[in-house]
């Protein structure tokens, strides 16, 4: 049984990254496709997803789920052994309370900084409302992590379903470089750092499907998060490896890293460690061993 994910862009629909983010941190194989937003592919993808409209949506054994929660909630209930909410009754109560404030809350934060993983946002001024947001958010995040949190980054200790749903407006924080806490900038911090999170932000890099529509009009600052390795796309080879290393095939498209070249099967694969090598533990391997 596999499953199969319907998502929009990478770099800018934070539901979907909630979507990917239930499978990739837990540890459930799954199967993506991909849709421009604002586009015809999006109906186009959907048609085999009814009825979602909107993504994220899954798809197994002929059933549909749409909606985060469900999606969220209906992983749990199969996958009990992934321990998507924590364990603590009392602790998962709060974590489904803060899950489901998030989910249909915060507006002013959500429409005023539209999720944008590509960079900083230079000279971004908050409104009341956006302000006002922004403190709810650190109140739940300092509540729950002084009751249920421990020596680890996360909510509740160890990574939940509530992480999932707040990934998207830590970065957010990040990216409109909002008003926060010491304590707030370490939870950020801990999902820029995320190798999940990581791995997707450099997915939807490779992806670049630019969206006019989320130009806040501000000057571009560099990324917030961790800084990539100098890594750049180069026409051609030899490179050190003959085939690629998340496919197994022969290499056709190059990256050059410290006066080093390494292959890859297409440029989708390429890029998106052009985007964040690190980010990859199959090249860190490579490039370490080599
Ligand atoms: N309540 C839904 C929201 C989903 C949603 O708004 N998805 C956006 C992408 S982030 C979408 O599909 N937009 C396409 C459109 O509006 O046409 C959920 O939790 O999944």
């Amino acid at each position: 049984m596999t499953y199969d994910l319907a998502i929009g862009d990478r770099s800018y629909s934070s539901w979907s990254l909630r979507g990917w983010l239930f499978f990739s941190k837990f540890g459930i194989p799954v199967k993506s496709h991909t849709a421009k937003l604002y586009t015809d592919e999006l109906p186009r993808l959907l048609e085999s997803f009814k009825p979602a409209r909107l993504v994220p949506a899954v798809k197994y054994d002929g059933v549909v789920v749409h909606d985060t929660m469900a999606i969220a909630e209906t992983l749990n209930e199969r996958h009990p052994e992934a321990q998507m909410w924590p364990a603590n009754p009392d602790a998962r109560a709060m974590a489904r309370s803060i899950s489901a404030e998030m989910h249909s809350g915060f507006a002013a934060l959500r429409n005023d900084c539209p999720m944008n993983l590509l960079h900083q946002w230079g000279g971004f001024a908050p409104s009341d409302a956006v302000l006002k947001d922004c403190e709810r958010v650190q109140e739940l995040w300092q509540l729950v992590r002084n009751t249920y949190g421990d020596s680890k980054p996360w909510l509740f200790g160890d990574y939940s379903i509530a992480d999932v749903f707040f990934a998207p407006l830590a970065s957010r924080f990040a990216t409109y470089n909002l008003p926060r806490s010491a304590e707030a900038d370490a939870y950020i911090s801990a999902h820029l750092n995320d190798p999940q999170f990581r791995i997707w932000r450099a997915m939807g890099i490779a992806q670049n499907h630019i969206q006019p529509v989320y130009d806040m009009g501000l000057p571009h600052l560099p990324w917030p998060g961790p800084t990539p390795l100098p890594a750049s796309p180069v026409a051609c080879g030899p490179s050190e490896n003959s085939h690629c290393l998340y496919s197994g095939d022969p290499v056709t498209d190059y990256l050059e890293l410290d006066g080093r070249v390494f292959g890859f099967c297409n440029p989708f694969c390429r890029d998106k460690t052009v985007a964040d090598a690190a980010a990859w533990p199959a090249f860190m391997e490579i490039y370490g061993l080599m």
